[in-house]
């Protein structure tokens, strides 16, 4: 507790605990006896020793795909360097034209997955653009500390800060911006979130604690858009980002999404951006969604190993046809391919799915066999038996 807050010093320390409304924290800060005796050895970890790890800086892709990186750890943790710009930019989310000013991390929607291992460290250099014209943060549900890092990431157009937190809890996990109030919604549901996986140091583990590699990984950040309409029906368009507010806001009251899309448009992992696999490829996909439920089904295939709230810790679920995502988290599912073929990949809310957007295509090649399916009559006329 004292290594997190400990360069928020004297009055500014003291204000920060009391509008987070940790009034007992701010007493125990005034008499500067916060460390608990019982305050575990890692968590005391000191900055000085922090300094003596090797520090590796991560390289940041656009979704669906996920930085390099090794699927196990050794046992000396690192510091996992991460820049990410925020960006507000204009962008097309159907084939009909329909705009959204987003508001993203790193240019996309979602932002890029974090890749770190138990025991890391995570330094993320936050940087608000100064093209912007709103204040951002970061709030990363992976981190353990007031307001996931929120409070300490507050930047203006032209600012950057640097929040590192350590990564204790093993599993995927939601980071979204949260500027406060009614702002928070409104930056999310422009596209302001992405995820973190923290992978346990030997790795994936099935129900038997046998490893388990995957040969692939698919990042799958499902997003609702609530975009406002003119008087005929037809969706607005608006010359800046952020001019949508009020409208946005109202709407967004409703909680009836206009899209919901994987990867910020619909139709941004179907035909020729579709996803590939080939059989007996195991295939992890990770699914994020910030604000709403979900519910992922691969359309011809299943969830052979699912950790569905998102925990590496647990053991996963085995074989299930349709898992829940919750609001404000991410889950993650390995599925080895056994026939080639188109499958989708949907929210199985098939409203949702087939109108609003929601659906992902994977192309798999391979060898058909004939044992799982088989077309046993071509379609035709009506015969009596
Ligand atoms: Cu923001």
């Amino acid at each position: 507790m004292t290594t997190r807050i400990s360069h928020l010093a004297g009055e500014s320390r003291r204000d920060f605990l009391k509008v987070t409304g940790l009034a007992s924290l701010a007493a125990l800060a005034t008499s500067g006896t916060a460390t608990p005796a019982t305050a575990a050895a890692p968590a005391a970890t000191a900055p000085a020793d922090i300094a003596t790890l090797e520090r590796v800086t991560q390289k940041l892709v656009d979704p669906p795909f996920l930085p390099d990186h090794e699927q196990t750890a050794g046992p000396a943790p690192r510091v996992i360097k991460v820049t990410l710009p925020i960006i507000e930019k204009k962008m097309v989310i159907d084939d009909e034209g329909t705009e959204v000013w987003a508001l993203t991390f790193n240019g996309s929607v979602p932002g890029p997955m974090i890749v770190a291992h138990e025991g890391d460290y995570v330094e993320v250099t936050l940087q608000n653009l100064p093209t912007n014209s709103m204040e951002h943060n970061i709030d990363f549900h992976s981190a353990t500390g007031g307001l996931g890092g929120g409070a300490l990431t507050k930047v203006l157009p032209g600012e950057q800060a640097v929040l590192r937190w350590k990564a204790t809890k093993s599993g995927v996990f939601v980071y979204h911006c949260a500027p406060g109030d009614a702002m928070i919604p409104y930056h999310v549901t422009h596209g302001m979130n992405g995820a973190v996986m923290v992978l346990p140091r030997e790795g994936l583990k099935d129900v038997a604690g046998k490893p388990v590699k995957y040969d692939r990984a698919y990042f799958i950040g499902e997003q609702d858009y609530y975009i406002p309409r003119d008087e005929d029906g037809a969706f607005k368009k608006y010359e800046t980002a952020g001019e949508d507010l009020a409208e946005s806001l109202e709407l967004m009251q409703k909680l009836t999404p206009t899209h919901e899309v994987f990867n910020g448009a619909k139709g941004a992992l179907t035909g020729d951006k579709a996803l590939k696999a080939k059989v007996g490829e195991t295939v992890l996909f990770i699914h994020a969604q910030a604000t709403r439920d979900t519910r992922p089904h691969l359309i011809g295939g299943h969830g052979d190993l699912v950790w569905e709230t998102g925990s590496f810790a647990d053991t996963p679920a085995t074989n299930l046809e349709t898992w829940l995502i919750r609001g404000g988290s991410a889950g993650a599912m390995a599925y080895t391919f056994q026939q080639p073929g188109l499958y989708a990949y949907v929210n199985h809310n098939l409203i949702e799915a087939v109108m609003l957007g929601a659906t992902a295509h994977v192309v798999v090649e391979g060898e058909w066999n004939d044992d799982l399916m088989a077309q046993v009559q071509k379609p035709g006329p009506i015969q009596a038996t």
